[in-house]
């Protein structure tokens, strides 16, 4: 018979415990602006088109956001984690590229 004395395995006698955890570990994932920046070719129009097409703004908000960038050299078109920023990153320039226009689309974390 087991008595005081008889070796015990973890967990199945006194003076052992299990802590359980109770905080979720789950860590939220940076985020990373996308930034229109100015140049002097770039047509407003096709500035706005790329804010509609990738970025899903209003004409409103298109507008609005290539006015800033026009106005100040630089404007941010959304906030997404790594992946997606990079994606909308390569999305607009490689449609600028196609368009022979020499908009520049970056990426910066927050
Ligand atoms: N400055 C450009 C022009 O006068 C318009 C423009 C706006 C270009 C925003 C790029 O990210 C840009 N045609």
């Amino acid at each position: 018979m087991a008595g005081p004395n008889t070796p015990r395995r973890n967990g199945d006698g006194p003076g052992t415990s299990v802590i359980t955890r109770t905080k979720p570990q789950t860590k939220r994932p940076s985020l990373y602006r996308v930034l229109l920046l100015n140049d002097d070719y770039t047509p407003m129009e096709f500035v706005v088109h790329v804010l509609q097409r990738f970025f899903n703004k209003t004409t409103d908000e298109a507008n609005r956001i290539m006015l800033h960038v026009h106005h100040h050299g630089v404007g941010e078109c959304g906030v997404f984690t790594y992946e997606v920023a990079e994606t909308k990153v390569t999305q607009v320039m490689d449609f600028a590229r196609k368009h022979q226009h020499p908009l520049q689309c970056v990426m910066e974390k927050k």
